[in-house]
């Protein structure tokens, strides 16, 4: 079973790699980006709640972000495993998927962080705004935000995972393939 974080800045392929993964490894993709994106675009309370918060580059409150992700994998069982895309945040957010995956029985498998400079990220973001509406990736200051989020509350969930010798840093620039190669690297040996 392969219970997989894919981690790193915005921008940094997570979403774009985690597509790639599930279809070889026959694993479910949790992204909380896109759970929250579904909300808002059913004008939920949950969606609205988190739209103050997205919209500004900030992360969404940790309690919105457990509850929901909690729903989604009780909705789940895949004995091959998972891929968390965008998740875990926070080390609050990492205490809970640990407990959430004790509960059933499993564990987190490797963490697998993408290393994008800070300019190749805003560069990318910009250019995915002019097709995505997505309002957060409209604005270098807000995407600047965003990578500010990135440093002093998501990073550190590096260390809470090497400390159990779970994490590894790949290098996130390249072609698509290169960097899917990496990834498979990383998992299979
Ligand atoms: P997410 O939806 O997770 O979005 P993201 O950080 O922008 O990354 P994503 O995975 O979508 O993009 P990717 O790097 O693949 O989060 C959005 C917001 O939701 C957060 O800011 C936060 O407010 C909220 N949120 C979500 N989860 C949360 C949580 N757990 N707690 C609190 N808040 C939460 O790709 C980016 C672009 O780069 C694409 O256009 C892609 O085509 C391109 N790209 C990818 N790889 C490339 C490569 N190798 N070369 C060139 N371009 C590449």
């Amino acid at each position: 079973m392969i219970n997989l974080i894919i981690f790193g800045p915005p921008g940094s392929g997570k979403g774009t790699q985690a597509q790639k993964i599930v279809e070889l490894f026959d694993l479910t993709h949790i992204s909380t980006g896109d759970l929250f994106r579904y909300e808002i675009g059913n004008d939920t309370p949950l969606g609205m709640k988190a739209k103050e918060y997205m919209n500004k580059g900030e992360l969404v409150p940790d309690e919105v972000t457990i509850g929901m992700l909690e729903n989604r994998l009780n909705q789940s069982n895949n004995p091959n495993g998972y891929i968390f895309d965008g998740v875990p945040r926070t080390i609050a957010q990492a205490e809970a998927v640990n407990q959430i995956m004790t509960d059933r029985g499993t564990e987190i498998t490797h963490l697998i962080a993408l290393d994008v400079p800070d300019d190749e990220i805003v560069k990318r973001l910009l250019e995915r705004g002019k097709t995505s509406n997505r309002p957060d990736d409209q604005s270098e200051e807000i995407i600047r935000r965003r990578i500010v989020e990135y440093n002093a509350k998501t990073s550190p969930v590096f260390n809470f995972y090497a400390e159990s010798g779970l994490s590894n840093k790949i290098d996130g620039v390249g072609s698509l393939d290169e960097i899917f190669a990496r990834i498979k690297d990383c998992l299979e040996s």
